[in-house]
């Protein structure tokens, strides 16, 4: 099936920013349209997200050039290609922007449009998006689907939650549910508790970026004790049913190649006393992953974590990959992580996306399918985790259209798969 036109425009992001927006259609009338999510504390190796600069407009964040991108180069470029070709829609446009980050078109241009011709390729072979997903990994078409075990926000801190914790993100992961229904319903309890808990304090109940509480926690440890009573006031076994996963994104911490804990009064601090830190506190809570635990250069200290930890949790790069298998690969050679979040914004497209999962799984490192902090309406991660079979999935808490969206999708996924859903299984164990 052909693409006949793309047409792209601006709207708006879960932050109130501009973002864009491209609708693939197809020669016969068919479309589907994609939007692009966007970082607040993004990695310095990732893809360009060209803004327009212009001040007059959404105070500089305008993004009207990428859509004149799109209207204007990519969508010419494009037409008559068969909407199947994901490799090749994805090649014609790098060779149409020509630069290592995108940043002649824009990633946001570019990916916008790489998303919709894979929803519309989906459309066009009458298949559900997450099964189209599944072929473009694995020719020979999935029995079962792996349902990923999400990563739940349910407390923000850092860039997202000014006053709250200086560690972004404390995460739930209900590695005990049977299936993704039980696994949202497990999540939303202790997300409520969790409220109660903070009100008890009168401390208000507000909610950051990403939809997790914003409390003005005394320390970053305060945080896990929380969620700690949380999840046991909801009734469920902590560490057993359910898990603390973090995303302290520490190259937010990192100044001068020293690490800062504000709300700590630590000050100065060398990777090897970030890690006791974390040693401390896998000791003492059932965390079973820790991304972005160091700053994105610090390879060092990544390794270190890794052999401090032993494998025995998950050590994941965001920042320090940046979902660019040439990163990854360099991860591999210093062993400073053993798994990989996938932002698809992070690269810019999909097929190389892809080939950082690929090139994951060939040296078995788990991968993460995630969201933005600024992210859009239209639910990808939940089907995109579903066709990788990547087995976990991040998108946020338990609240904000914009969150609940994927976890709805991941319900409706799951039901309409039926017994062909199969729920993952944590692979490292403690
Ligand atoms: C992260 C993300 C998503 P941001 O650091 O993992 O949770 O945040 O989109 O702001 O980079
Ligand atoms: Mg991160």
């Amino acid at each position: 099936m052909k693409i006949k036109t793309i047409r792209a425009h601006e709207l708006l992001d879960s932050r109130g920013n501009p973002t864009i927006e491209a609708v693939a259609v197809l020669e016969n009338g068919s479309m589907a349209a994609a939007m692009v999510p966007s970082g607040a504390s993004t990695g310095q190796h990732e893809a360009l997200e060209l803004r327009d600069g212009d001040p007059a407009r959404y105070l500089g964040r305008g993004v009207l050039k990428a859509v004149a991108h799109v209207n204007d180069e990519i969508a010419p470029a494009l037409a008559g290609m068969d909407v199947r070709d994901q490799k090749g829609i994805d090649q014609t446009m790098l060779e149409l922007d020509g630069t290592a980050k995108k940043s002649r078109l824009g990633a946001n241009a570019i990916l916008s449009v790489s998303i919709a011709c894979l929803k519309a390729g989906a459309v066009a072979e009458g298949i559900p998006f997450y099964a189209y997903v599944s072929t473009l990994l694995d020719p020979e078409p999935a029995g079962k689907f792996i349902m990923p075990i999400p990563m739940m926000n349910v407390l923000n801190g850092g860039k997202h939650a000014e006053g709250s914790a200086d560690m972004q993100e404390y995460m739930i992961m209900p590695v005990g549910a049977p299936c993704i229904v039980e696994a949202v319903r497990w999540g939303a309890e202790v997300f409520h508790r969790l409220g109660k808990i903070i009100q008890d304090k009168s401390w208000p109940t507000t909610v950051g970026d990403e939809g997790g509480y914003a409390p003005p926690v005394k320390s970053n440890e305060e945080p896990l004790q929380l969620i700690m009573q949380a999840i046991e006031k909801a009734g469920y076994r902590p560490g057993e049913q359910v898990a603390i996963a973090l995303d302290p994104a520490a190259t937010e911490l990192h100044v001068d190649n020293k690490y800062h804990l504000e709300k700590d009064g630590r000050k100065d601090l060398t990777y090897e006393q970030m890690v006791d830190l974390y040693e401390d506190w896998i000791r003492k809570y059932p965390i079973i992953s820790i991304e972005d635990g160091l700053a994105e250069e610090d390879w060092s200290g990544f390794n270190h974590l890794m052999e401090e930890t032993e494998g025995k949790i998950q050590i994941v790069g965001d920042d320090l990959f940046v979902t660019n298998a040439q990163r990854v690969r360099i991860g591999i050679w210093e062993n400073a992580a053993n798994s990989v979040l996938i932002k698809v914004n992070q690269i810019g497209t999909i097929t190389e996306a892809l080939e950082t999962i690929k090139l994951a799984r060939e040296h078995e490192m788990t991968c993460i399918i995630s969201h933005r902090s600024g992210e859009t309406e239209l639910p990808f991660e939940a089907d995109f985790a579903v066709g990788t079979h990547v087995g976990q999935i991040k998108i946020g808490s338990l609240s904000r259209s914009e969150r609940v969206a994927e976890y709805n999708q991941l319900m409706r996924i799951e039901r309409e798969l039926g017994d062909r859903a199969e729920v993952a299984t944590f692979r490292l164990r403690k």
